[in-house]
């Protein structure tokens, strides 16, 4: 695959391991506002998490040199082998807060306790859930709340208005910890007033797939359901190699605006570059445009630790559903059919009661920004009230 690669990345920036919950923006604002259907709350959410950090062998990118070296480097031919993380070797601690929001439909139907837990992917925060863009066409809250469900969604560690971190630090794990502490903290009711979870059902996409599912394998018990968005199981045996589609795409770089973000976090290049990996022509050019606008920068080693995930998870004994976009150039090399037909999901997911999965017709990776995005959402839906 040819790529071309927009590669910049912004200057160093102090460390910005420190910055306190008191630094974080209320979560409600023009770009967050909140469903209209919806009774909606935000919360900071402060956890400390135990996890086991790969390291970022490589020097950390003093400029955007370095970055193109990197990814060369992770897209060529393994002679010799780059090997871009050094093992964990211990265990790290360590206190995060998030902005987070939950909603809970206006107009209940009996099943606001299955709360939804969204876990959006790299290259994006919270809002991917949400989208303030046409909302009937775009918003999976939005639609999750019209067909009763309740509904958790954050900015990821180092996204949005939630606590940043260095992009040297493994945060495939570290988020993990983080997601599951969320979830213990729905069963316990701590931000959900009224409405006590019945059920609770992880919603990914991409990267929050990958860690979703990887929380799954660790944590069997811990949810009673799954929707993962915006990945496929190249190698079910191999959590390796589910990483491998990301290297060629590896997506470019740009200047952030962003304060407090050090040299490991990058972005899409551009909006051609964000568009390349995301989205299938026919383009809705406004809708792409939003999507830019709220893009995020993530960090490097989120990216290069997705291979690290164990994603296999014989011990989940509950339902799943493994979908993405027909063209997802990210997970698929942009032919999902013959992927998704190696039944990857039936590996990983070789214990759950229920396996479904389905390809969205006409989109790339980016399905919730995608043409029909309802009809997306509808089947999701559909798989929620049948299983839940
Ligand atoms: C939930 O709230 C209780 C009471 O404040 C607290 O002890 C517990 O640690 C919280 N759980 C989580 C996972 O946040
Ligand atoms: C998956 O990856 C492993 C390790 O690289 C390899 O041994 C195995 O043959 C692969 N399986 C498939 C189905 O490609
Ligand atoms: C939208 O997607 C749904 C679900 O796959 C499908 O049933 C419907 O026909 C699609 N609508 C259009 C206009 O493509
Ligand atoms: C929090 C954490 O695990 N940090 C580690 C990230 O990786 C670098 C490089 O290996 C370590 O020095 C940090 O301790």
């Amino acid at each position: 695959m040819t790529i071309a690669l927009f590669v910049s990345v912004l200057a160093a920036l102090s460390c910005l391991d420190q910055a306190s919950a008191s630094s974080l923006l209320a979560r409600h604002d023009n770009d967050n506002t909140h469903p209209s259907n919806g009774v909606c709350s935000d919360f900071t959410v402060t956890e400390t998490v135990t996890s086991k950090n790969w390291g970022f062998a490589p020097a950390k990118f003093k400029n955007n040199f370095d970055v193109a070296m990197f990814l060369e480097n992770l897209a060529r031919k393994p002679t010799p082998p780059f090997v871009p993380l050094v093992p964990p070797k211990e265990v790290t601690t360590k206190e995060y807060t998030v902005s987070a929001t939950f909603c809970v439909p206006k107009k209940t139907n009996g099943k606001e306790g299955t709360i939804l837990v969204a876990t959006s992917g790299l290259g994006y925060d919270g809002r991917y859930w949400a989208s303030t863009y046409k909302p009937e066409e775009y918003s999976f809250v939005g639609h999750a709340l019209d067909a009763g469900y309740s509904v958790f969604y954050y900015d990821r560690i180092g996204t949005g208005k939630s606590q940043k971190e260095s992009g040297y630090v493994n945060q495939s794990t570290n988020q993990g910890a983080f997601l599951s502490k969320i979830v213990k903290g729905i069963r316990a009711g701590n931000w959900t007033g009224k409405v006590q979870a019945k059920k609770i059902i992880l919603v990914g996409h991409s990267f929050g797939s990958y860690t979703s599912n990887a929380l799954i394998a660790a944590e069997p018990d811990l949810v009673d359901g799954a929707v993962l968005t915006g990945l496929g199981y190249p190698n079910a045996t191999d959590a390796a190699n589910a990483a491998t589609p990301w290297v060629p795409t590896a997506f470019a770089a740009r200047i952030p605006s962003h304060s407090r973000l050090d040299t490991g976090y990058l972005a899409f290049g551009d909006i051609y570059a964000h568009t390349e990996t995301f989205f299938h022509p026919p383009y809705s050019i406004p809708t792409i445009e939003y999507a830019q606008s709220i893009s995020q920068p993530f960090a490097i080693v989120e990216l290069i630790s997705l291979r690290t995930l164990q994603l296999s998870a014989p011990a989940f004994k509950g339902k799943v559903l493994v979908t993405t976009g027909e063209f997802d150039f990210l997970v698929c090399g942009g032919e999902c059919k013959s992927t998704y037909a190696a039944n990857g999901a039936n590996q990983v997911f070789s214990g759950a009661e229920v396996v479904e999965t389905y390809l969205h017709p006409g989109a790339g990776h980016g399905i919730n920004f995608a043409a029909n995005a309802t009809g997306f959402y509808n089947v999701i839906t559909s798989f929620l009230d049948r299983n839940f």
